[in-house]
C-alpha cells in the first residue's frame, strides 16, 4: 500500500467546531495529521481532501486514478444519500474505498439509511466516531 486518498464531503470541515455531542470534538486536521503518521510510520503517502461540492468529489476521484491511489477512505457526508455521480465515478476508477460515517446512520432519520456507496464499498465502517478513519486507514496498511 503506497498511497491512500481519504475524502471529507459537505461540512466535515466543520469537525470539532459545531455539534461536537454529535461528531465529538477533534477536528478534521487533528484527524488527518493523527492518519498522515499512522500512514507514515507504515512507509505510506496519505493525501487528503475536503470539498463541499459534490464535482469537486467526482473530480478527485478521478485524478486518484492519474495519480495511482491504491485506496480510498471516504466520509461522503450527506452526499452518502443523494449521489449516484459520486458511485459512477467510484464504479469508473475501480479503486478500492471504505465508507466511514461518525455516526450510526441506522440509529438517525430514515433518509440516512440508504447508502448509494455501501454496496460498492471494500467495506463500511458506521457510527464510532473519528475512530472509524483511524481503523479504515489500519485495515488498508495491514490487510490490502
Ligand atoms: O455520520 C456521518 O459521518 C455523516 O456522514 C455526517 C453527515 C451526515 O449528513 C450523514 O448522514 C452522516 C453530516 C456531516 C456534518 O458534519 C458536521 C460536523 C461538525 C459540525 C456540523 C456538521
Amino acid at each position: 500500500m503506497n498511497t491512500i486518498l481519504l475524502i471529507n464531503g459537505p461540512n466535515l470541515n466543520l469537525l470539532g467546531t459545531r455539534e461536537p455531542e454529535k461528531y465529538g470534538s477533534a477536528t478534521l486536521k487533528d484527524v488527518e495529521d493523527a492518519m498522515q503518521e499512522q500512514c507514515e510510520s507504515h512507509g505510506a503517502k496519505l493525501l487528503c481532501f475536503q470539498s463541499n461540492s459534490e464535482g469537486a468529489i467526482v473530480d478527485r476521484i478521478h485524478q486518484a486514478k492519474t495519480e495511482n491511489v491504491d485506496a480510498i477512505i471516504i466520509n461522503p457526508g450527506a452526499y452518502t444519500h443523494t449521489s449516484i455521480a459520486i458511485r459512477d465515478a467510484f464504479l469508473s476508477v475501480s479503486i478500492p474505498f471504505i465508507e466511514v460515517h461518525l455516526t450510526n446512520i441506522f440509529a438517525r432519520e430514515a433518509f440516512r439509511h440508504h447508502s448509494y456507496l455501501s454496496d460498492i464499498a471494500k467495506g463500511c465502517i458506521i457510527g464510532l466516531g473519528v475512530d472509524g478513519y483511524r481503523l479504515a486507514a489500519e485495515f488498508f496498511l495491514t490487510r490490502q
